[in-house]
């Protein structure tokens, strides 16, 4: 535990009082009580103020981007499996970045669902298939894995099979499809590489104070990774997945992008699912503090003074209604607030039953291990921060009943 996290506040009877913008109160003090007048009147302001004043907004448009597939075969899985591996290359101002996108899709049926991920640590770190390439980008140094000089070795692979079923996607009829989310912007302070630097004018370093931090350079790497998706005959939906800075990012992909047939947020604590104004485990200072570049500089006037938020989390989780939600938290994992993701699950679900979709209706957060699946899904699992086979169970019941 760092030291940020054992000072961290995890006693409720500290979470300060506070009062939780209203989903269906306009900033100006309006009630919304339709989904239409949701549409028009809300949804958008509420969009806005994320998009300026917590993740940034991406500054323009790609000149160009293209998609090539690299590698591809019938017998992947014992045979289980079709395996796609497609190189997506963004360009602007001359300047490109390539990303590659690992797809294992189900054999049985023509067409299938998937989930959409990034991973930590390259994309041959999912699976022991020796088919798929070690990333050739930055990677975190990890010495259990053998990684140091930043350079993904051989010994990498296979290293985070445990958190992606994928024999259990494909025998469900659901396919995966996995990016290393540093090839879209590798995961540290700087801001010289990656996508953000594409669309930098002459002398520019870093992204304006409005500007977008690495969770929306993420999300923006994964709505392009759905343009593929989107037209590949094989696939018939996407559902965007993440893990814990990943699952911020796989939200703001869903918030920001409707093509996204569902999201589900695993972990994602602070920033992500958590409700801010808790200040429970991680906070918008330590946030900011241990990792400036994942928010907006704007972001940053909210560090220790939560309560002039004007938005909260449950708004985030709000503007993907009516599609489909899962959030999901670890109970050890008090860090990323379990209550905190819960309680923003249940008040995003007024938004959802303006579309007369069933949402997260108690307060009371479940048991652990007992989940509760409706259009808004919600459970706590035993264990810490991580993403097991029982997360991916619970996720492929769900989409099976709630995903078209
Ligand atoms: C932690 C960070 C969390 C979460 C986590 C992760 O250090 O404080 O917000 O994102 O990393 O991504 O595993």
């Amino acid at each position: 535990m760092s030291f940020a996290q054992s000072e961290a506040n995890y006693d409720e009877t500290k979470v300060p009082k506070f009062t939780l913008p209203d989903a269906l109160v306009t900033f100006s003090g309006n009630n919304i009580s339709d989904h239409v007048q949701w549409e028009a009147d809300r949804r958008f302001e509420i969009f806005q103020f994320f998009e300026r004043q917590v993740y940034g907004k991406v500054p323009g448009r790609l000149d160009e981007y293209s998609f090539k597939l690299i590698e591809e075969s019938n017998d992947a899985y014992g045979g289980k499996a079709r395996r796609k591996q497609v190189a997506i290359s963004l360009k602007k101002n001359k300047k490109s970045i390539t990303y590659n996108m690992l797809i294992y899709l189900p054999k049985g049926n023509p067409t299938a669902p998937v989930f959409l991920g990034y991973n930590f640590y390259g994309n041959h770190t999912v699976t022991s298939d020796p088919k798929v390439p070690l990333t050739k980008a930055w990677v975190p140094n990890n010495e259990s894995f053998g990684i140091k000089d930043n350079k993904a070795t051989e010994g990498s692979r296979g290293v985070r099979q445990h958190r992606w079923a994928i024999e259990k996607m494909l025998d469900n009829g659901f396919g995966l499809a996995t990016i290393y989310y540093g090839e879209v912007d590798p995961d540290k302070n700087d801001f010289s590489d990656g996508v953000h630097e594409l669309f930098y004018t002459e002398d520019q370093t870093k992204p304006k104070t409005n500007e977008w931090g690495s969770i929306a350079g993420w999300a923006f790497g994964l709505s392009k990774a759905m343009d593929y998706l989107e037209n590949d005959g094989n696939i018939s939906n996407v559902v965007v997945f993440g893990h814990s800075r990943l699952g911020k990012a796989a939200l703001w992909a869903g918030a920001t992008d409707k093509r996204f047939a569902g999201v589900i947020s695993n972990n994602s604590g602070c920033g992500g699912a958590a409700l801010s104004k808790r200040k429970f485990g991680e906070t918008v200072g330590k946030i900011n503090t241990a990792f400036p570049h994942w928010f907006a500089d704007s972001f940053l006037k909210y560090n220790d003074n939560e309560k002039t938020l004007p938005v909260d989390q449950h708004q985030l989780l709000a503007l993907i209604a009516p599609r489909p939600l899962y959030v999901a938290s670890a109970f050890d994992d008090r860090w990323a607030d379990p209550k905190g993701e819960f309680l923003s699950a249940h008040y995003a679900s007024m938004v959802y039953e303006l579309y007369e979709k069933e949402g997260i209706a108690t307060e009371q957060i479940p048991e652990v291990n007992q989940p509760l699946q409706h259009t808004v899904a919600y459970h706590v699992r035993t264990g810490k921060h991580d993403v097991t086979d029982y997360d991916w169970e619970q996720y492929i019941t769900w989409a099976k009943a709630f995903i078209q």
